[in-house]
């Protein structure tokens, strides 16, 4: 397994030679993020970014994410113009020597949290979801970090309705076409197309969200044959609910070596079916790290791995989810359980 750590670029107050500084940490996932979405990665914009990460001393070979433009969910208007671009996009970042892009497949809203900054009882502050602040939520006024800010009310407004009108199979036939299209761009390159699931995974304000259990995981890989079609998969996103068994879908998918990322990260789900995202030690929240890291490793999985969001804690100010300090924590702790379990094969 390579230990990876997300980094926002130039502008992320984690800075490289901190990330560095984490022991096991050996390369960063990132992205450019001042491309429009749906445009093409210039080849000279990613070696530029890669040699940054180099001149670190750490590497560059996931790429998290690449955005997939609306038109291209609601196969309207430029759909086809933004697959081209995308299929270019791919070509481009395997010239740059990356082995794997992770992307995603929600409608308008990538995740959704009620609190960015809710305090836990040690004073940390998280992210978390309650489910009767989100039904109160005006989806059109919403403005979370990670999402795409570009929209104004009326946009928003007309995309819920479209989405809401295209339905779930409607979504499913948008989502085929779109990885027909692609992965045999991506094996021709030998790059693995890494999906993160929906996060949360349910429908939220009556959009319809796919990517959220294990028959429609097994629905999506069914899609297209091929290795290189595979999936991020998430610990925290898909965990948040109890009908996933993460260790279990690990071991099913890792057996079919269709898992090319791993975020882990773990959340405490609360009675209603609310959660509050934790650290990664495992007592502070509802999933086993090391039955997670287990089923990693005994299915020989080699790809790469990532501390997924953090706590706010020791003061940091940050990126919400993001910070530096929780999620070296995170890394470290996962490293220690990755060390002994494999010593122990
Ligand atoms: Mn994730």
């Amino acid at each position: 397994m390579k230990m990876t750590f997300r980094w926002y670029g130039c502008e992320d107050p984690v800075t490289l030679q901190a990330i560095k500084q984490i022991p096991n940490v050996t390369g960063v996932v990132s992205a450019i993020y001042d491309i429009p979405v749906g445009e093409v990665w210039p080849i000279e914009r990613i070696e530029k970014l890669k040699e940054i990460i180099n001149r670190s001393g750490l590497e560059l070979e996931v790429i998290e994410s690449v955005p997939v433009h609306e038109d291209i969910k609601l196969k309207r208007n430029d759909y086809q113009r933004y697959i081209d671009n995308y299929k270019q996009t791919i070509k481009n970042l395997s010239k740059c020597g990356i082995k794997c892009i992770c992307y995603n497949f929600m409608p308008v809203f990538d995740w959704t949290r009620s609190s960015i900054n809710h305090q836990l009882s040690d004073g940390s502050q998280t992210l978390a979801y309650y489910q009767n602040e989100v039904d109160q939520l005006d989806p059109t006024k919403l403005s979370l970090p990670g999402w795409d800010s570009s929209y104004s009310v009326e946009q928003v407004t007309e995309l819920i309705e479209a989405y809401k009108e295209l339905g779930e199979e409607g979504l499913w036939d948008n989502l085929k076409y779109f990885i027909n299209e692609i992965i045999p761009i991506a094996s021709e390159c030998d790059i693995n197309m890494a999906i993160h699931p929906d996060d949360p995974p349910w429908s939220i304000f009556g959009i319809p969200r796919i990517i959220t259990n294990e028959e429609n995981l097994d629905r999506f890989l069914a899609l297209y044959d091929d290795t290189h079609h595979g999936l991020a998969l998430c610990s925290g996103s898909l965990g948040c609910t109890l009908l996933n068994d993460i260790p279990y879908l690990i071991r099913k998918y890792g057996a079919k070596k269709r898992i090319h990322f791993a975020h882990v990260r773990n959340v405490k789900i609360l009675e209603d079916g609310s959660f509050e995202e934790s650290a990664h030690y495992s007592s502070c929240g509802s999933l086993d790290m090391v039955d997670i890291i287990r089923a990693y490793v005994e299915t020989g999985f080699k790809g790469y791995i990532r501390p997924d969001h953090g706590r706010a804690i020791w003061g940091e100010i940050a990126k919400p989810g993001y910070g530096l300090y929780d999620r070296a924590l995170g890394a470290m702790y996962l490293g220690g359980i990755i060390d002994a379990l494999e010593d122990n094969k």
